[in-house]
Parts: C-alpha cells; structure tokens; sequence
C-alpha cells in the first residue's frame, strides 16, 4: 500500500473536499491506464507516438473486468490507512487481474523498489507493460512476487480464508479482502463468511470483507448479481456481517459515497475491538464488510461491434482482442 517515503503531504487526514477526491480520481484513472497498458503495450506506454499494430501484444492474455473495481478499492484503502495510521493489507481475491495490484505497486513506488528494472520512467514503464503475461516476464494473476500480495490470484475461493489467517493473534492489523462474486460460488469461499465465529475481538484483528459485486463471472450472471438487496442484506445479517452498501457508475460520487463508507466501517471496527478491549465485552459482534456494485470493466469500452462490453460479462478478459482487429 501507499509509501510513507514518497508521499509528502497528508491532506487524508482532513475533511473530504473535493480536491481530496479529484486527486484519488486521478489516482483510479492512471490505475486503470497502467493496467490497460499491461494487458496491450508492447512499447510506446505514453502513447507519445501515434499507435501502430506492431507496439501491441500479439496474443493478449489477462483480465480488464475485475480490474477498475480494484483500482478503485486500492486507492480508497491508501486513503484510509493514511487517515488512522491504520496497519492494513490487502488481499485479493479475484487476483486473476494481477495487472491491477502491479499497477498501484508501481505507482506508490513499491514496484521499482523491489524490482529497480522496473524504473519509475518511461523506460521502466515499456518493461513493467511488457513483461506482463509474457513469456520469461510476470503472472496475469496476483502472485508470490506482486509486492504486498499473500494470495494467489489464479485459483479463486481462498482470499477471506487468508484474511482470517493473517489476523488470528494479530490484534493491530486489519486485512481488506476484494471478493468477486463469481469468485463467491466457490465452496471455501461460501464457506468462509462464517470465519467471523472464531475471531475475537479483543486478541485477533479485523477482516473487512469488501464483496465486488460487478454482475458476471466468466460467461454468466452471478448468483449474488440475481439477489434482490433485501436478499443480500439478510443474507450476510445471517453470515454475521453488517453489509454497507457503495452502488452506481459515475466516478466522483461513486468516490464520495466510497470514502464516507469506509470512514464508517473503519470507525465501526474501532468500536467493536475498543468495545472488546477496553469494556470486556466478549458478545460476538456482527462485523461490518462492503458491498461494491459496480459495472464489469467499469470505465473501459462500452460497446464494440455493436456488442455491450462494459456492464457485461464480454469484459472479462480483453475487452478488444487484437485477432479480431487484425482480420479487419
Ligand atoms: C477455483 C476456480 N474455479 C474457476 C476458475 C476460473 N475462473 C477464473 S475468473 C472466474 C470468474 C470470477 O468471477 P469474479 O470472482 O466475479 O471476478 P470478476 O468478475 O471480478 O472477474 C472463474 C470462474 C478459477 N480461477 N478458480
């Protein structure tokens, strides 16, 4: 998450003006530009020169859909963590868009850090597009090797499981979990809301599970997406979770109602552990998480050839493969 060393202000501990949430939209555009980037460049990653066939990726192979979500999660958490000096991870659970959390490494300075081929430059920039999903180069998913990553992104259902594991007796830290829902029809997943029975409140840490509700998983609507609300908020009230809703597709309030939620959630969590720790109060509490309902490839190409990408399972993976604009 965001670097201490590289960032010199702090206006994340003052109110939420607008110029806070301008500069965290340009965080989740440049987020969303870097990711793009490593799905398609080969070279040219400013664009400077006009786009030619042979500076994209023949065979393009990683995931767009999930990706925005993310961004937008992962600069909402650096928000936060600023904000309560808070020890918080994340854990992605539909890792499969590895190129997200790279791109956020990459941004808050961490990438080049571990990886100094990987230059904060434009040199740096062609390396990190390049080497993604490429031969001798990186995973598409979330991997040992993405930095600050503890789970694999390639096999889906076990991001709340290692959430739990990373706070048993570890009572300063909070482990953010991104849930798809597609992601929530596996069995360890479904399984897995119910790992709030074993956590106290007093000893352990915090998981804030944050469901990525964005409607389809590979082919498919899911089956989160075919719940009335009232369905989803019974069905967590009965998993043992307090759900807070963030829904809609228009960035700069989408941005608003993000960070006042998470101030919720975040001052909700404090409460239950102070609650806990100071008044001894051994009740299980009913833990808050969050329910982001945003479009699949929310921001990305909206129709091509005359086929809904965005809000559509058809941005699953490469919302334009190069095969098909080749043959044109
Ligand atoms: C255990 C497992 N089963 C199936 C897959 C294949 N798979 C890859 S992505 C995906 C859909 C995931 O949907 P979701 O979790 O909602 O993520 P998003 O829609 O945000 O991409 C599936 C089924 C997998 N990676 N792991």
């Amino acid at each position: 998450m965001i670097n201490e060393k590289t960032s010199k202000t702090c206006i994340e501990k003052g109110p939420l003006t607008d110029e806070l949430l301008e500069l965290m939209n340009k965080w989740f555009r440049a987020a969303n530009y870097l990711s793009a980037g490593q799905l398609y460049l080969l070279e040219n990653p400013l664009l400077k020169k006009p786009l030619t066939l042979d500076m994209i990726k023949k065979k393009i192979v990683g995931h767009w859909g999930t990706v925005p979500g993310q961004n937008f999660v992962f600069v909402h958490l650096n928000r936060i963590i600023k904000k309560y000096d808070l020890d918080l991870i994340l854990l992605s659970g539909p890792g499969h868009g590895g190129n997200f959390y790279i791109a956020n490494d990459y941004m808050d300075g961490s990438y080049s850090e571990v990886y100094p081929n990987i230059s904060r430059d434009e040199s740096g920039m062609q390396k990190l597009f390049k080497q993604f999903s490429f031969p001798g180069g990186v995973p598409s998913h979330c991997a040992p090797e993405t930095p600050g990553s503890i789970n694999e992104g390639g096999e889906l259902g076990y991001g709340i499981a290692h959430a739990f594991g990373a706070v048993f007796d570890n009572p300063d830290l909070i482990a953010a979990v991104t849930v798809g829902d597609g992601e929530a029809e596996t069995g360890p997943l479904a399984t897995s809301w119910q790992s709030n029975k074993f956590l106290n409140a007093a000893t352990d840490g915090a998981v804030l599970p944050i469901l990525h509700l964005n409607g389809y998983k590979i082919a498919n609507p899911t089956i989160f997406a075919r719940m009335s609300k009232q369905e989803l908020i019974d069905f967590f009230h009965g998993c043992g979770w307090e759900p807070y809703f963030v829904e809609g597709s228009d960035p700069m309030p989408m941005h608003r109602l993000m960070a006042e939620t998470m101030d919720k959630v975040i001052e909700r969590i404090h409460e239950i552990q102070k609650d806990a720790r100071e008044n001894g109060n051994t009740a299980r509490p009913v833990w808050p998480m969050i329910v982001l309902r945003t479009p699949k490839g929310w921001t990305g190409p909206k129709v091509v050839d005359g086929q809904r990408i965005e809000d559509n399972f058809l941005a699953h993976q490469v919302p334009i493969s190069m095969e098909r604009v080749k043959s044109i």
